[in-house]
């Protein structure tokens, strides 16, 4: 199964209608539970006779306890097993696609479109994104591949980055100092990025997703998390 777009809104209204389901019969069960087996005005608190350190096995359910072990099981295997096939390919290494590095810096995003251009001599440096100019990467054939500018947003300005559709892209994740989340809203891809690991997703932008969209932290990492926010744009 693919990853993200649609196949990520699809996977959000299933979890949300599971948790819906959940929610409901934990919250009948809580009231019913709580009315049912009140003690009555004038009766003793202690009903069930509880001894402090002695556990009341005559309370127990066996059905009970099978059902509420069993049933979240087969529910949560089921999750799993329907979200399985987009987190695999989110991970799947296509070793033909365009790399483009992404760093977590508090509270900015660092993009680069044309990693193999740094040497090992010359590590990455966290260049503030308001002193770089554009950048762009064209293909073997002339064909824009990727660029990075920046994009005026309610006042503030934020790092831009375009990307091709139908063209595969890696994204190579890193970060200068706490753990940050770029999340792909409209792909629906989220993945951290922690200071000294690299982690990686891949994901090939469709016809459908061109136009502009938000990328945002999920990860809490510190005063400005919340305006940690960047532009992608998919062009024809
Ligand atoms: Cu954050």
């Amino acid at each position: 199964m693919e990853a993200g777009g649609e196949h990520f809104w699809y996977l959000f209204d299933i979890f949300n209608f599971w948790a819906l389901i959940v929610l409901v019969i934990v919250v009948v069960w809580l009231f019913y539970n709580s009315l049912r087996f009140r003690s009555k005005d004038g009766s003793d608190n202690n009903i069930d006779n509880f001894t402090p350190g002695v556990f009341p096995k005559e309370n127990d359910d066996l059905r009970m306890e099978l059902t509420w072990t069993i049933v979240p099981f087969i529910l949560i295997v089921y999750l799993t097993y329907i979200a399985w096939g987009p987190i695999d390919e989110m991970w799947t290494a296509d070793p033909d696609a365009h790399e483009i590095n992404i760093t977590g810096n508090q509270w900015y995003w660092d993009f680069d479109c044309d990693p193999l251009r740094d040497t090992e001599d010359a590590p990455e440096s966290s260049v503030a994104m308001e002193n770089r100019s554009s950048t762009m990467f064209y293909n073997d054939n002339g064909i824009l591949i990727c660029e990075i500018t920046t994009i005026e947003v309610e006042g503030q300005i934020k790092p831009l980055l375009r990307v091709k559709a139908d063209e595969s892209y890696g994204f190579i994740l890193r970060s200068n100092d706490v753990t940050h989340a770029p999340f792909f809203l409209d792909w629906g891809l989220k993945e951290d990025t922690s200071q000294n690991v690299e982690t990686r997703l891949y994901y090939t932008p469709s016809m459908d997703e061109i136009g502009s969209s938000l990328l945002m932290c999920t990860e809490y990492c510190g005063m400005d998390h919340g305006y940690m926010t960047a532009v992608v744009e998919v062009y024809e």
